[in-house]
């Protein structure tokens, strides 16, 4: 759609604001933060509903002065470990060869009171892994070192044998270039990168599920089929991989050679640890596992060592982790640039904003929402398309007044345009912000096949009689203002929806209904009511049978263009409007507020498949369409809930004019 021949256009100036996607780690609640500068104080942005979820925040603050981000971990739900049985390996990540997957998990750390050979800083407590990581089931081999590095420290050569006689420096530096390969290769998973295990890393690994002195147990005679140690090395070391490995899959974990760890020595507290990392600094490194020249105590799961990260020996090497960057609970922050438009213009006018990113060809200008506005004439719009900077906007009125268009408007009777009537819609009476939707048959609820969905909404076939106007927004503070004089319980703005309990719903509706007859433009046999939950989804649809109105949107990468949703984008609701509607032209019916529906909240019959009405148990009022808070899978098309009449936080109006019921 473009602006008709001879229209003025204003010309809209954009300002590029950030979009910052928090991804928190599993199990973990996060709080967004933001700063001037590093070294200065980190300020919590408004964010009441703590995030566990994907969540995207939308900075309209940020001026002149660039702002910093940072998600800081405030809380960790153990309900997140792993279930028995299961793996929780990411399944879009490819496995890289030779690596076994570590599930998350809690285990006991250091060794017993009472081990033969235990030393006393191998600190007893319990330590959990929230999140797992890939571990190399052998030590790296001299020719994988030499074909990264190009270079052989060790001291007894040998292509399958364990490259020895590194450093601890050299070590991190193969892990590096490890990472870096990988990256090229578009092979390392998202937030992960290759580095030497921290130490409850390797011992975590190296038990493999035990508590006992070994992880094939407390016998030292098992010793020789799993470790090359003093009694059967020959003080030198073997092929990796040649003996048995331990239950998960790990060769040499004990014996052969030492493994460098990332961690800095220190002497743990006894208390239990959420994924353990060494101290900030220090002047030893940790080498766990024992090595072809020591004794069975050095074979220990729990048994430490720790030299100057510049030393190297022919009894240590290393193998590398595949694991997510930064500490436990640590979230990965995504940043990108989004459009800001601001429009001004007269109050109470329609006006529609065109884009393209071809300004000077005059066909390419393309609808991106239509917007009302309100006192003052002020409306700000946020474009959250990809690569939005690379866009040109302008705005057009479309409301027939200020004798600046020349129609347009499109199926508004006040427009000017010529007005069409929908199928079965009277040819009279459509009040202005109403959207004709014509009797029907469509599926109603959500397939088994459905993610997100939940039991109650159980699919049916569902005939609507009879066609009906609702309302393309829900009701604003201004409008409910105008009609029952009230002001809401949170007042934020006249655009803004307002904040009602289901009776002040019902006595708004009633108020309409008499205004407009006073005023002459019911049209016959209508009244202004809230919608049934079949007449609300129909309209949600649209015509779609899909997971949203706009599609599956597994991913939901889209849903932002459409919806307030998912935890995200401040502590209220938003100004109503401001996303681009579904394809009947309704605007928020995902997102923004739930909205009441008639219905008392039960399972509809599915027996009963023309014009269905909820259950006459009222103790709760049907709700549909997710809020500006919730997680996306409540933005469904489907989705359901219920709540007592008398609640009011975050519960919106959307009327229907329609046959009485
Ligand atoms: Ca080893």
């Amino acid at each position: 759609m473009t602006a008709p021949a001879g229209l003025v256009a204003q010309v809209l100036t954009v300002r590029e604001i950030p979009e910052v996607t928090v991804l928190p780690a599993s199990g973990w609640t996060e709080r967004l933060e933001w700063s001037g500068s590093p070294v200065s104080s980190w300020t919590a942005l408004t964010n009441p509903h703590p995030i566990t979820n994907e969540y995207r925040f939308i900075d309209p603050a940020q001026g002149s002065q660039v702002r910093l981000y940072r998600a800081v971990p405030v809380g960790w739900d153990p309900a997140s470990l792993l279930r028995p049985g299961a793996s929780n390996e990411p399944s879009g990540s490819k496995r890289p060869p030779g690596y076994v997957w570590i599930p998350p998990g809690r285990f006991t750390m250091g060794s017993a009171e009472g081990e033969p050979g235990r030393a006393t800083n191998e600190v007893r407590r319990t330590v959990v892994m929230t999140r797992g990581y890939w571990m190399s089931a052998r030590e790296v081999r001299q020719s994988e070192y030499r074909s990264m590095m190009g270079t052989n420290p060790s001291g007894f050569p040998g292509d399958e044998h364990p490259v020895e006689a590194v450093s601890w420096a050299e070590a991190v530096a193969y892990c590096q270039r490890l990472t870096a390969q990988a990256r090229e290769r578009g092979e390392l998973p998202q937030g992960h990168a290759y580095r030497l295990p921290t130490e409850a890393e390797w011992e975590y690994a190296a038990r493999a599920g035990t508590e006992t002195t070994y992880a094939w147990g407390t016998s030292d005679t098992e010793a020789p089929r799993y470790a090359w140690h003093e009694a059967n090395a020959g003080f030198t070391p073997h092929p990796v991989g040649g003996l048995a490995p331990n239950r998960w899959g790990l060769h040499d974990m004990q014996g052969n050679v030492w493994e460098w760890c990332q961690d800095w020595l220190s002497i743990p507290e006894a208390a239990s640890a959420l994924e353990p990392r060494g101290p900030e600094a220090g002047s030893l490194r940790i080498l766990r596992g024992g090595s072809h020249l020591d004794g069975t105590a050095w074979l220990r799961s729990a048994s430490r060592l720790a030299f100057r990260p510049d030393w190297s020996g022919d009894c240590a090497g290393f193998r590398p982790v595949l694991a997510a960057v930064g500490p436990a609970g640590a979230a990965e922050l995504r940043l990108r640039m989004v459009a800001e438009l601001t429009l001004s213009g007269s109050p109470g006018g329609r006006y529609r904003i065109e884009r393209t990113r071809s300004p000077l060809a005059t066909n390419s200008w393309a609808t991106a929402v239509e917007l009302e506005l309100g006192t003052p004439a002020l409306s700000v719009w946020t474009d959250l398309s990809e690569n939005a900077q690379s866009w040109s906007y302008r705005s057009v009125r479309i409301d027939g007044s200020g004798g600046e268009t020349g129609g347009g408007g499109g199926g508004n009777p006040g427009g000017g345009g010529g007005f069409t009537p929908g199928p079965g819609e009277p040819a009279v009476g459509r009040p202005p912000g109403f959207v004709w939707i014509p009797a029907g048959t469509f599926r109603m609820g959500s397939p088994e096949t459905e993610a997100g969905r939940r039991s109650n909404e159980t699919p049916r076939t569902v005939t609507l009689s009879k066609g009906y106007w609702m309302s393309d927004h829900e009701v604003t503070q201004s409008e409910f203002g105008s009609v029952l004089g009230r002001p809401g319980a949170v007042v934020d703005g006249p655009n803004h929806p307002f904040q009602s309990d289901w009776n002040d719903a019902v006595r708004y509706c009633e108020a309409l209904t008499a205004r407009a007859l006073a005023a002459g433009t019911l049209p016959e046999g209508f009244v202004y009511r809230l919608p049934t939950e079949a007449e609300w989804e129909n309209a949600c649809r649209a015509g779609t049978t899909t997971r949203y109105f706009w599609g599956h949107d597994p991913q939901w990468l889209e849903i932002g263009k459409y919806a307030w949703s998912a935890l995200s984008f401040g502590s209220s609701a938003h100004e109503v409007r401001l996303k681009l509607p579904n394809p009947w032209g309704l605007y928020d019916m995902s997102g923004n507020l739930w909205e009441w529906c008639r219905d008392g909240y039960q399972d509809l019959p599915p027996t009963i498949t023309v014009d269905p009405q909820g259950s006459t148990d009222t103790t709760r009022r049907s709700i549909r369409g997710g809020g500006y808070f919730e997680g996306f899978n409540r933005s469904r098309s489907a989705a359901r809930s219920g709540l007592k009449p008398t609640e009011r936080l975050d519960l919106g109006i959307r009327p229907v004019l329609a046959r009485p019921l």
